[in-house]
């Protein structure tokens, strides 16, 4: 039996239990309260510094252009953006920045940070919300989508400081709510819509909700790019060493349109869930295309993710992550319809030379990934760590599956032709037709399963893994093995209804252990 221990908790710091305490401990310790305080003096005191640190927090308000003052008291004396770079010191951990709906055609440059546990929010507002439709000025036009594109100018939104802009979160508040958009026009070294720029490191506890980080491609599959264009940036390499940027949590969001979805030279600890990756290519030969280029970055949890239509690698490794950071946990997602023939999942670059991972691949669903899984290219790519598995998951119509893995792999389902490396004890050889509700279109696909029960069927072929409160989970929040056995695939099968877009809120993992 096997006991893969996921020992990092990416994010555990943002809402652990002694997180908390030392808040409390630094809001309290004015107070000077007695030994022999009753408790519910203590509450009353606690309630009423939490109301005086609320009175403190600011709200500050930005528009396109400028308005009034420029003093960003309210949407009439809104700073623009230009204003919000130039003011940043103005604003302190708790408060928000509200961005009115429009075209802002300066970036946003992110030097200020928040505090633990008292983060600096960046929103679009709603009609719903009552500070910021109170504020002076207001206008229900303001709720709109935010488009940045400050053209050629630079990135959307950008860190390059050490450190600065941490413990911030951003929210669009509803789907691509605010969007950072790499233009068409950009030609500079390494554009990305949301970029760690070479000079920052150290950035951490940074959210993104809701936010649309696209690539200058239109909505199709090629694309002559102009740059390196990449969705998320993060270039920390300094010119002689790797840094890091940590605790980054992405969910609802997409990525889409850059010549990399994701070029990372020092990504660690942090988590991407429940977003739309997609439509990542490059028609110029000068800039070769990979879903995710990675240097130096480990530690991620990548799940409940939707992936479609990249063109050539998927995870490219460039290089293993850093010591203490190694770990790759792919759990839950859909990967299908590579653009290219030979688009694949996961390989290692020649001349990595490194052990890489482990790495974990559980009940993932691939669909059409034509030409492998996991494989290494040229001489030296290094290897996956032999600790690594890959377990519960769907291949159909994929090639070369377990080409060049090094990690173990078992209760795996096989089908439409795939080519299978090794055997399994017990893994699943599919019917002629998939065990999909709908496996075709990129907008109309519903990789479900049929609920059909047969030897040549993934239902109820899988194995159960630790019951730990959110590996078994599939993207629809539906309870792994909740009639008895677990599926293989994304998705557990179930009669129940469930929306086609969901808006899942599990909490964060925690101590996360995948075992049986
Ligand atoms: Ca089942």
């Amino acid at each position: 039996m096997k006991q893969n221990e996921l020992a990092f908790p990416p994010l555990q710091n943002l809402f652990s239990a002694a997180a908390i305490r030392r808040k409390v401990s630094r809001l309290t310790k004015p107070v000077r309260l007695s030994s022999n305080a009753m408790p519910a003096v203590a509450l009353s005191a606690f309630v009423s510094i939490l109301c005086l640190v609320s009175a403190r927090a600011s709200n500050w308000y930005v528009q396109p252009s400028a308005a009034g003052s420029n003093n960003g008291s309210s949407w009439s004396n809104a700073w623009s953006m230009a204003s919000l770079n130039s003011n940043w010191a103005s604003v302190q951990p708790g408060d928000t920045v509200w961005l009115a709906g429009g075209t802002y055609t300066t970036g946003m440059h992110c030097t200020q940070s928040g505090a633990a546990g008292n983060v600096i929010s960046i929103m679009r507002p709603r009609t719903t919300d009552s500070v910021p439709t109170a504020a002076a000025g207001w206008n229900a036009s303001f709720d709109s989508q935010v488009i940045v594109d400050p053209g050629n100018s630079s990135d959307p939104v950008w860190w390059d400081t050490l450190n600065g802009g941490s413990y911030l979160t951003f929210d669009g508040r509803v789907d691509s709510g605010i969007r950072f958009y790499v233009d068409p026009s950009v030609t500079y070294s390494l554009p990305g819509a949301v970029a760690f720029r070479p000079g920052c490191g150290g950035q951490t506890n940074i959210t993104f909700t809701n936010i649309d980080m696209a690539g200058p491609q239109p909505n199709s599959t090629q694309y002559n790019q102009a740059a390196y264009t990449s969705p998320l940036l993060v270039f920390t390499y300094n010119g002689s060493t790797y840094l890091t940027i940590s605790n980054i949590l992405i969910q609802n969001c997409r990525l889409h349109g850059g010549v990399d979805c994701v070029n990372s030279t020092g990504l660690i600890n942090s988590t991407i869930q429940y977003s739309q990756l997609y439509d990542t290519s490059s028609t110029n030969s000068n800039f070769h295309s990979n879903f995710m280029e990675l240097h130096n970055s480990g530690n991620i949890i990548f799940r409940y993710n939707n992936v479609h239509d990249w063109q050539v690698e998927g995870f490219f490794f460039l290089s293993p992550g850093p010591s203490g950071a190694t770990t790759w946990s792919i759990y839950g997602n859909v990967f299908h319809d590579c653009s290219n023939v030979v688009g694949r999942f996961m390989e290692l670059e020649g001349g990595n030379s490194g052990v890489n991972g482990p790495i974990f691949v559980y009940n993932n669903t691939f669909y059409n990934v034509p030409l492998a899984i996991f494989s290494g290219a040229g001489s030296s790519p290094g290897s996956y760590a032999s600790s690594s598995s890959a377990e519960n998951n769907i291949f159909w119509e994929c090639g070369g599956v377990f080409e060049r893995w090094d990690g173990s792999h078992d209760y795996n389902y096989f089908g439409g032709g795939n080519v299978i490396e090794g055997s399994e004890a017990h893994g699943v050889s599919g019917a002629g037709a998939s065990p999909f509700v709908q496996p075709t279109g990129d907008t109309t696909a519903n990789f479900q399963i049929v609920g059909t029960v047969a030897s040549n069927y993934p239902r109820n072929k899988g194995v159960a893994l630790a019951t730990d409160g959110f590996i078994n989970l599939d993207m629809l929040g539906d309870v792994r093995g909740a009639d008895g056995l677990w599926d293989i695939g994304a998705y557990e099968y179930t009669t129940t209804t469930v929306a086609p877009t969901p808006t899942p809120t599990p909490a964060p993992v925690q101590n996360l252990r995948i075992g049986s």
